[in-house]
């Protein structure tokens, strides 16, 4: 090993790891050497109702363009989840439900609990008329009740679409026309930090822009008085009336699963669309590999069931192995900065999944918070959603995890269904900031801008070279997006949209977004999105938006405004459209610097020179480059006088 910083993989892991760096390799291998062998066999992880003779059937060219799994393969994702436990795990608990305030009790959902809600769940959205392939639109908060729902349309094989609660009426309504689905859960609000959030009021205003919208079913979740109307019922209501059992769907391997939305470098986000039999597998594959996990652990992703890790590392994964997850309603430093590790201390986690964005903004209140807690269960530690700062990692490990736990830093993506690039705990030696090496049968390889296929130690385009069964199968409704998206780029591979730097131990370092997508305390921001959304204002002429570098968020959004001839840049005017991005998109899309400007830069050919842009945002004003090819040089200048920071 070539690098200075390195941990190794200490003694105790090494002593009871499933799998050790020769395990790692040679599964590696055996991974290549025959793929479809190797994913039969990872294929028996699940319970069929059909098995599988058949492994992948793919290609990424444009002429045969097409991804299957399992295709001749039938099953039950949410009987995967929770049927098959219920002889040994029934009285097992699956679901820890910790709430937002601590003084409020925790819930503990057994298996059998699990199957009771999901089932009566499904038998409402069955009296509402929901079949297999509708599509349910779901806008939760984190309770349990979130879970309920995700499994209930997986047993009778609805998709479901879950659009995380932060979203803004009109982007909700975006969400639900685009996969037209006519049903909508909700519930009377949801609870974050002790502050309330009025869900069903953004339901109702959503419902005016969304016309294939025809039922709403809403959770009591705080009590709220909220104005019901024709079209909405009461989950309890309905619940009263229906039983606790119904069977589960025989679903093939390739019916959808669910849609996620996710942005891109264009306009509108993205339906991704997951299988069934090719995504669970994936799910529950990566959370037993990347986190060693055990029957009888406490695992704990800390994420939104409104983002793929949620789906991923709260439901499907730990459901389909078995595992006891914890849901957490609320946010990690409320009351206080020690919450998340009361939290673990509460409930005995014995691995905790974060965000690199966390782990900043609670290293800024210090080491106190961390010392007043135990956390002597924690035996791994794990990060997501960006690039980890080596700081904040050494942190996490030394910290947090008192230098026992070793440090999971997974590198993935929405379109992947689960984690690609991670170490293994008992295999892979660290190094802080790196996603280190790919799990088995995960071909990443680096591109240049050409396309060339780049060797050793380097820095290049990441790309995919073969499909994997988690792989994303479809834009919703827009086949062809889905190939220009990620297969036209780099001619027969996968392009993820991502940086990469490989060493010369072969370790794999994400540098970040190579497209218009900037990463925002680990959520994805299309600068497009936030674009359109500006120029929608009555004032706004022209917007430009690039990422600046943000020490808790990792990027923030930095806008570039032009406005009508005759109107003021007033401060009234400057707060006015942050706010109005934040009600068209939501809270997560709010600039963080918001600058007035005359003119942006263009090409003689009426292009905007992004480069120039995210120069001045990043303060980088010296090495602007060359200006010489822009419409009106000048221009520069007005902007670096103005420039903010
Ligand atoms: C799971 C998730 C995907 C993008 C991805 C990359 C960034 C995620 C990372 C990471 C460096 C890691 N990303 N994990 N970068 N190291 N461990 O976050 O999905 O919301 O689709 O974002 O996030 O840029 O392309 P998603």
């Amino acid at each position: 090993m070539t690098d200075p910083e390195l941990y190794p993989v200490p003694a105790e892991w090494q002593a009871k790891a499933r799998i050790d760096d020769d395990g790692y390799r040679g599964l590696y291998d055996a991974s290549l050497a025959d793929r479809d062998g190797f994913w039969l066999e990872q294929a028996q992880r699940l319970d069929w109702i059909t098995a599988p003779r058949q492994a992948g059937d793919w290609s990424f060219d444009k002429d045969d363009f097409h991804i299957r799994w399992f295709a001749d393969g039938t099953l039950n994702v949410a009987a995967n989840c929770i049927d098959r436990h219920l002889d040994t795990l029934g009285d097992t608990t699956a679901i820890i439900w910790e709430p937002d305030a601590p003084t409020e009790e925790p819930r503990h959902i057994t298996y059998r609990q699990l199957h009771t809600e999901v089932c009566r769940f499904a038998n409402v959205l069955k009296a509402q008329g929901v079949a297999k392939g509708d599509r349910v639109t779901i806008y939760l908060p984190m309770i349990p009740e979130a879970a309920f729902a995700v499994l209930a349309c997986a047993r009778i094989g609805a998709i479901h679409s879950v659009v995380f609660g932060g979203f803004s009426a009109d982007a909700l309504a975006g969400r639900i026309e685009d996969c037209g689905s006519t049903l909508v859960i909700t519930a009377d609000e949801g609870r974050r930090g002790g502050k309330r959030i009025a869900l069903k009021a953004c339901v109702d205003e959503a419902a005016k822009k969304a016309p294939s919208l025809e039922r709403t079913i809403v959770i009591r979740a705080t009590g709220a008085d909220v104005p019901m109307g024709d079209r909405d019922i009461w989950y309890h209501d309905a619940a009263a009336d229906v039983v606790a059992d119904c069977p589960p769907v025989e679903m093939a391997a390739e019916d959808p699963l669910f849609i996620l939305y996710t942005s891109g470098s264009t306009g509108q986000p993205k339906g991704v669309l997951h299988s069934s039999g090719g995504y669970l597998l994936w799910a529950a594959y990566t959370h037993e590999l990347a986190f060693d996990y055990r029957q009888g652990e406490v695992f704990w992703c800390a994420a939104d069931i409104g983002w793929v890790t949620g789906h991923t590392y709260i439901l499907y994964g730990p459901l389909a192995n078995g595992a006891t997850t914890l849901m957490y309603e609320g946010l990690p430093n409320w009351p206080d900065a020690s919450r998340i590790w009361q939290v673990v201390d509460r409930h005995k986690v014995n691995t905790l999944f974060t965000a690199p964005t966390a782990l900043r903004a609670l290293m800024k209140e210090g080491d106190a918070p961390v010392h007043a807690t135990s956390r002597a269960s924690l035996r791994l530690l794990g990060s997501v959603g960006e690039p980890i700062n080596p700081e904040a990692w050494r942190w996490y490990h030394d910290i947090v995890g008192d230098g026992r736990c070793p440090v999971i830093d997974a590198w993935w993506q929405t379109e992947t269904g689960g984690i690609m690039i991670a170490p293994l705990p008992g295999a892979t030696a660290l190094k802080p900031g790196s996603a280190t090496r790919p799990l088995p049968g995960v071909e990443p390889i680096l591109v240049d801008e050409q396309g060339k296929v780049l060797e050793g130690e380097t820095s290049g385009n990441l790309c995919i070279t073969a499909s994997w069964p988690g792989q994303m199968r479809t834009v919703w409704g827009d086949h062809d997006r889905f190939f220009q998206t990620y297969f036209s780029t780099y001619p027969g591979t996968y392009f993820t949209g991502d940086g990469c730097r490989r060493d010369a131990d072969g370790y794999y370092w994400i540098t970040g977004r190579v497209d218009d997508v900037i990463n925002v305390s680990g959520h994805r921001m299309g600068t497009a999105e936030v674009e359109s959304a500006l120029v929608l204002h009555a004032h706004v002429a022209e917007a430009a938006v690039v990422g600046m570098p943000h020490d808790v968020k990792g990027q923030g959004i930095y806008a570039y405004v032009t406005l009508n001839a005759g109107v003021d840049a007033t401060p009234a005017l400057h707060d006015e459209l942050r706010q109005w991005v934040r009600r068209e998109i939501g809270p997560i899309a709010t600039p963080d610097a918001l600058q007035f400007a005359p003119a942006l830069p263009k090409t003689r050919s009426g292009k905007i020179m992004r480069r120039i842009l995210r120069k001045i945002a990043e303060g980088d004003t010296g090495s602007l480059g060359d200006t010489s090819t822009l419409a009106d040089p000048a221009v520069v200048d007005d902007l670096v006088a103005g420039r903010i920071g």
